[in-house]
């Protein structure tokens, strides 16, 4: 058994499979988590790792994972990055928290600037840092809500917005993140999302529909935002018909609502631009990040027009940890390895690379219904032949191969019927090959 060791770049670049997966040691701390950690929190691949970096995981039994999950594109510079390690461990060393609302320090408003100046848009913008992806969300909306006087939320079918009791309002899917959780906050409503392997619509036609409800049930006058995924996450990385955004956004402004891109999944060179919306121009007026922006620490901004940002009154936003010294470090940290090795540039090479192995894999399997994403946030959608009826139980037969396989990968979308790809932008060809050698694999094995 594996005991510890450094992980980052450095940890050797194979998968390489030992034990059954999980194996003896995973096994073993399964019992233990089954103990002490609530039922309620799922592990969805249970080995239990020691050390991580480059693209692969590393387990207890001395395994060695393909990761192309990125913990949920968290880890998009890769676990340990050399810039996010050296940031961390001079800030921890020199203070770790004093609360940002009592005595402000540097790492906090450098993020904010970086934040300011990585957005969409050259207009004049101001930032608020929190913790996780959730907090963000429910902060753009307050923000939004503050600067019209209005209540409304409106968001779309399919969306994941978090698990805070506002954010399970504005998240589409039931099962698991709603189920029993209720009741759930008020003033949210739901507008048609363009799909285009499902509606078939122009981006122009499936704005039209959107807007025709939003105008007619919800009245724009009531509507303080529109929060919208560029590229939804959760809901299985459906990507708007081009022009969709856009006519949202001109709506929005023409009717003086907030436009709130949420990009914590698709952010921070994901898709192969520093955010999702940069690819069609789309300027939001608030947009909200998270997860890849700080390298695996917890970290999260709402930032945007400085007008919108600035219309809330001093110590309405905050809270204890948001962000934390050590974060803010992070994520200066993973910036800083973003711009040097042009990660969104990397993120458009993986995007090629995954596309072809994906435009081959679907010429074999009719099965897989459609092909979607940009950059490395892609994924397949599975279907009877010919149809769009979901096929969840062949999705989760190819996952479970994978897994038992050596190759971390993730499942989404409102059927469970979507199979997406994160990688991190640090893993190699090779790898990143070696990885759809085996999807390549699960799907023949499970046919
Ligand atoms: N907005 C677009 O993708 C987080 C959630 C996983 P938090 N997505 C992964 C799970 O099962 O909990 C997400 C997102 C988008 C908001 C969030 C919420 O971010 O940091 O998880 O709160």
């Amino acid at each position: 058994m594996t005991d510890s060791l450094a992980g980052g770049p450095l940890l050797p670049q194979e998968r390489r499979v030992v034990t059954e997966i999980p194996g003896p040691g995973s096994l073993e701390r399964l019992d233990r988590k089954k103990a002490h950690v609530a039922d309620g929190v799922g592990t969805m691949l249970p080995v239990f790792v020691v050390a991580a970096g480059g693209g692969v995981i590393v387990d207890v039994d001395g395994n060695s994972l393909i990761d192309l999950g990125s913990g949920i594109a968290v880890a998009s510079v890769g676990n340990a990055a050399p810039a996010v390690v050296r940031n961390v461990q001079a800030q921890v060393a020199a203070f770790t928290h004093t609360c940002f609302m009592i005595t402000p320090y540097d790492g906090y408003v450098d993020v904010c600037a970086q934040l300011g100046e990585l957005t969409p848009g050259d207009h004049a913008k101001k930032s608020a840092l929190f913790n996780s992806g959730a907090e963000a969300v429910e902060n753009a909306v307050k923000i939004a809500r503050v600067a019209t006087g209005r209540d409304a939320v409106a968001v779309f079918d399919h969306a994941y917005h978090g698990r805070t009791n506002l954010t399970m309002a504005m998240t589409a899917k039931n099962m698991p993140y709603k189920q029993g959780f209720g009741p759930f906050a008020g003033e949210v409503y739901r507008a048609p999302m363009s799909y285009p392997f499902r509606d078939g619509l122009s981006g122009g036609e499936a704005a039209a529909r959107a807007i025709d409800v939003l105008d007619k049930q919800v009245g724009a006058a009531n509507l303080a935002c529109v929060v919208i995924e560029p590229i939804q996450g959760e809901g299985g990385f459906v990507v708007p018909a081009p022009g969709f955004l856009a006519a949202i956004a001109a709506w929005c402004t023409a009717n003086g609502v907030v436009f709130i891109a949420d990009e914590i999944q698709s952010g921070f060179c994901r898709t192969g631009d520093w955010f999702a919306s940069d690819f069609e121009g789309v300027v939001p007026d608030l947009v909200t990040t998270a997860k890849g922006m700080a390298g695996g620490l917890p970290l999260a901004g709402v930032t945007g027009r400085a007008d919108l940002m600035d219309s809330v009154h001093v110590g309405g936003l905050g809270g204890t940890y948001g962000g934390n010294p050590v974060a803010c470090a992070a994520a200066m940290g993973a910036i800083e390895e973003m711009r040097t090795h042009d990660l969104a540039g990397r993120a458009r090479e993986i995007g090629t690379l995954m596309a072809a192995r994906l435009k081959t894999l679907a010429a074999d399997h009719p099965v897989i219904g459609d092909i979607r994403g940009r950059g490395a946030m892609m994924a397949i959608e599975l279907c009877a032949p010919g149809t769009t009826d979901p096929d969840p139980v062949r999705t989760a037969a190819i996952s479970a191969y994978c897994h038992q396989h050596g190759v971390v990968t993730l499942t989404c979308g409102t059927w469970g019927n979507v199979f997406r790809f994160l990688p991190p932008l640090s893993i190699s060809d090779e790898l990143l090959n070696e990885g759809f050698d085996v999807v390549a694999e699960a799907f023949a094995a499970t046919a």
